[in-house]
């Protein structure tokens, strides 16, 4: 049998957790839209199930395999296993180049219709990603070849994850300030707290978080800032005086810190829309700042050689690149600078100036977004793709 011009109707994901939450993170996301808007049986093959529970508190820990959302989620316990053609789905996807299971791709290259394979990589604003985007990498040894898929920024790339309606849903929340005072209010926040600049913190443990404290405590305008619990543990400690658990809260001259506990993640995104400003890292947070099309604050993972840095210019290079307090304040937040760490002085300056350039930055996030959605959706972008390279083959016969 050759492969055919039918429509895919099973998908599998490997997922490996390097670490932290955005390698479950993205997939997740990714898994539950194609179950959902593809219609299209997703399977998730995932190592580490307890990560997965934090963003998701359905997810039984200790269950070889569940069914969750509608997809039906496998725990990925090593390389090894015995795999029928049976077993493997239309499309593969491994993340990040995580190196799925010999023996399942030895299943897949004897199965008579060849699986689409893609390598699902991470994402960069860097000018190299739309060359590389889409390029076949032929197996050494079997008749099979591994496609690159880069997410990004420009209509050569994969674009950037994002469900339908989530538009709505952000537009609908935001447009209802009763239920965003009642989101915040579970977490504690006043009335006076609502009123703030209101600030959410996620960023990893070298962030200069005590200088920002100590530049919104001086600052002329209340802030309340947000943590979730596990976030910049040390300067939180020192500024509440005690530890960051969820629940803990302490205000010093204009800063209120409050803890909040790790948010399933849904409720993440309703954290980022109700705030005013998003301090955010990684990947999957970066994007979902994007949409909240609220001013946001990139700390990007740090890499060998400080490769990283080239990436985050590449990504403000593009990202209101006129506005300079954003990337002045972006660059000394990642510890990129020529002249050494700014001393609080400088810190002040540079908050007052980004501060005063928020709303400026407010503005422009909607034709930013509306930029990204010309590019379309990494889902639909990679499920056309895979439709694509099969309809070629089936007129190859191949
Ligand atoms: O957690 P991250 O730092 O994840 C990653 C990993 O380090 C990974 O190895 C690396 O490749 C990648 O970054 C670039 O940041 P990220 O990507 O933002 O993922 C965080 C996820 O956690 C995201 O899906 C949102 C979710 N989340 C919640 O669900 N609830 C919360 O309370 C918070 C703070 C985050």
């Amino acid at each position: 049998m050759f492969p055919n011009t039918t429509p895919p109707t099973s998908l599998a994901i490997f997922c490996k957790v390097v670490d932290n939450y955005g390698d479950i993170g993205i997939c997740w996301r990714l898994a539950r839209q194609l179950q959902h808007e593809h219609g299209i049986a997703v399977t998730l093959w995932i190592d580490d199930l307890r990560t997965f529970q934090r963003i998701c508190p359905e997810v039984i820990v200790d269950a070889e395999q569940q069914k969750v959302a509608g997809v039906m989620v496998h725990h990925w316990r090593d390389q090894g296993g015995v795999f029928a053609t049976s077993d493997v789905a239309d499309i593969v996807i491994e993340f990040f180049g995580c190196d799925i299971p010999p023996g399942y791709v030895a299943a897949m290259a004897e199965r008579s219709s060849r699986p689409v394979w893609f390598n699902l990589e991470g994402l960069s604003a860097e000018d190299w990603v739309e060359g590389c985007h889409s390029l076949p990498s032929p197996h050494p040894r079997l008749p099979i070849t591994k496609y690159f898929f880069f997410p990004g920024f420009t209509d050569k790339t994969g674009g950037l994850l994002r469900e339908s309606g989530l538009d709505e849903r952000r537009r609908q929340f935001q447009s209802d300030q009763t239920g965003m005072a009642a989101f915040l209010a579970q977490f504690g926040v006043t009335p006076a707290e609502m009123a703030s600049l209101k600030a959410s913190l996620f960023c990893y443990p070298h962030a200069p978080v005590s200088a920002l404290f100590e530049a919104w405590q001086r600052s002329a305008a209340p802030t309340t800032c947000l943590v979730p619990e596990g976030v910049g543990i040390e300067p939180v400690r020192a500024f509440l005086g005690a530890d960051a658990k969820p629940g803990a809260a302490r205000t010093r001259d204009g800063l209120t810190i409050r803890i909040l506990p790790f948010v399933p993640q849904p409720e993440y995104d309703k954290l980022l829309w109700a705030c005013d400003l998003n301090f955010v890292r990684g990947e999957d947070s970066f994007v979902r700042a994007q949409w909240a099309c609220k001013p946001f604050v990139w700390h990007i993972y740090p890499q060998d050689k400080n490769l990283h840095h080239v990436k985050l210019r590449a990504f403000l290079q593009r990202y209101l690149p006129d506005i300079e307090s954003l990337t002045a304040f972006s660059l000394c937040w990642n510890g990129v600078t020529t002249d050494g760490a700014p001393d609080q002085t400088r810190w002040q300056a540079l908050w007052t100036q980004f501060q005063a350039d928020l709303p400026k930055i407010a503005q422009r996030t909607t034709d930013w977004e509306q930029k990204m959605l010309e590019n379309g959706d990494l889902a639909s972008n990679l499920m056309k793709f895979a439709g694509s390279l099969r309809s070629v083959r089936a007129e190859n016969k191949v």
